[in-house]
């Protein structure tokens, strides 16, 4: 029997993970989040898809293919929390769990605006300032949720 299906989108610049900022990001790159959260998911027994995207056309297929049966999505919308009203209709249509993940707490940014994500009202749950083990701990949320 095919496993079930968990998304990990993540959004604009977060390619640069590990490179730039790192007394906001962390030294952690995408791709060590990508290993973390695969081994989650496999010890879970689920499969995982993992994304990055600069583009919202990009991120919005993908949470269209999550759609069609996925067990969930973790999302950190990046920028897009800010401005991407597209993205947020397409995880509105969504009947999965949502889980958004931000690595910095957004709500003790010095920029104010970096807090008012538009996703937010759109998703199971929110987890931010968690650093790279909040993505750890929305995937295991969302097998064990599965189950
Ligand atoms: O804390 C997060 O995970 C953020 O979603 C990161 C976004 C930012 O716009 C949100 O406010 C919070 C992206 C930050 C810009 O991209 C960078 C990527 C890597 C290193 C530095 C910046």
């Amino acid at each position: 029997m095919a496993k079930p299906v968990l998304f990990v989108l993540n959004g604009p610049n977060l390619e640069f993970l590990g490179e730039r900022e790192p007394e906001v990001y962390g030294t952690t790159t995408l791709a060590d989040i990508e290993t973390m959260c695969r081994a989650e998911a496999d010890a879970a027994g689920f499969d995982l898809r993992f994304h990055q995207t600069n583009a919202e056309h990009e991120m919005i297929g993908w949470i269209h293919e999550a759609r069609k049966g996925a067990a969930g999505i973790v999302i950190n919308p990046a920028a897009f929390s800010y401005a991407g009203y597209p993205i947020l209709d397409a995880l509105k249509m969504c009947d999965c769990p949502i889980v958004e993940v931000h690595i910095s707490n957004i709500h003790r940014r010095e920029e104010a605006w970096r807090a008012n994500s538009l996703m937010s009202a759109a998703v199971t749950g929110l987890i931010t300032g968690l650093g790279p083990q909040g993505y750890v701990l929305a995937v295991r949320y969302l097998a064990e949720r599965k189950r």
